[in-house]
This record gives structure tokens, sequence and C-alpha cells, in this order.
């Protein structure tokens, strides 16, 4: 499976840093929607998904936090511990984040607006989804 990060531009001076994304420029798609996880409590596990058709850029643009990724035949797990790294996680792709720091922000960049029927939630239905898994 390959996994795919960008390295975000820094802007950086001697006030400190800033990184800015463009839709189709930083980010490979059109954003709609941004959202983001903050206070997240120690142990917890997030995600536990997947989407049928949505794209997402994931920062954690404070502390850090693993997530795992699974497309029905390899899992891999990256962790995210700066905030000038995103990480592309594309439609058809199982997801769990856990490991949040204490203080850690996940920021998420979405190519569509939110959407409950684009969610799988089951993974054994997942597994078909992706053919996988016979019916
Ligand atoms: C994903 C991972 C990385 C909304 O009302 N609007 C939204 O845009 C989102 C994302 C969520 N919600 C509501 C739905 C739930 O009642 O917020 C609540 C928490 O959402 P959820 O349990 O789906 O959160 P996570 O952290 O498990 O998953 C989220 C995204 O939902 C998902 O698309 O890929 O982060």
């Amino acid at each position: 499976m390959e996994i795919k990060t960008y390295r975000l531009q820094q802007h950086g001076d001697e006030r400190g840093h800033l990184v800015s994304l463009e839709e189709k420029i930083d980010v490979p798609f059109e954003i709609k929607r941004v959202y983001y996880m903050f206070d997240t409590r120690p142990g917890v596990v997030r995600g536990m998904h997947a989407h049928k058709s949505l794209e997402q850029l994931l920062v954690c643009v404070h502390g850090s936090v693993k997530i795992l990724l699974d497309d029905g035949e390899e899992k891999r797990t990256v962790v995210l511990d700066n905030p000038y790294e995103g990480l592309y996680v594309a439609n058809n792709m199982w997801r769990e984040m856990s490991e949040f720091t204490e203080g850690a922000v996940l920021m998420v960049f979405a190519s569509k607006y939110y959407d409950e029927d684009d969610y799988i939630r089951d993974y054994d239905e997942f597994l078909r989804f992706v053919g996988k898994k016979q019916v």
C-alpha cells in the first residue's frame, strides 16, 4: 500500500512559523470542509470506519497522533507529529486514530461536505465494499 505524505511549505522567519494550504496546490483536491479534533481522552481510538468517496488530508497541528490505514489487504501505521506534514487518506481506506498526546490537535481537510451515507462503519462491510470478502 502506498502511503502519501506531503511536506507542507513553511514560511518561517524570526517571529515563528506559518503554513498555508491552498486547494489543488498543497492539497490534492478541492477543499469542501475543514474540521479538527482536540481534547481527545487518553486511550481513545477514533475513526474505525472507511469512506466510499471522501478524500482527506490529515495534519496534526499540535502534539502527535498515530494513524492506522488499512486497504483491506495491508495495514500501515504513520505517526503524525509535526504541523508541516500532511497525510493523504484516500477513499476505500479503513482508518483508526489513536495515541493522541495530551493537547494534540488533528486537523482534517476534506473533499466533500459531511455525509453520513459516505461512511462504512462495519469492517466486514468494508471488506466486501473493497472486494476483499465474498458477500
Ligand atoms: C474521518 C476521521 C479522520 C459532523 O457533524 N460533521 C463533520 O464534519 C464530522 C467529521 C463529524 N460530525 C459529527 C458526527 C459525529 O456525531 O461529529 C461527531 C463525531 O464524528 P466521528 O465519530 O465520525 O469522528 P471520528 O473522529 O471517528 O472520525 C472523523 C471523521 O468523521 C471521519 O470522516 O475520516 O475523523
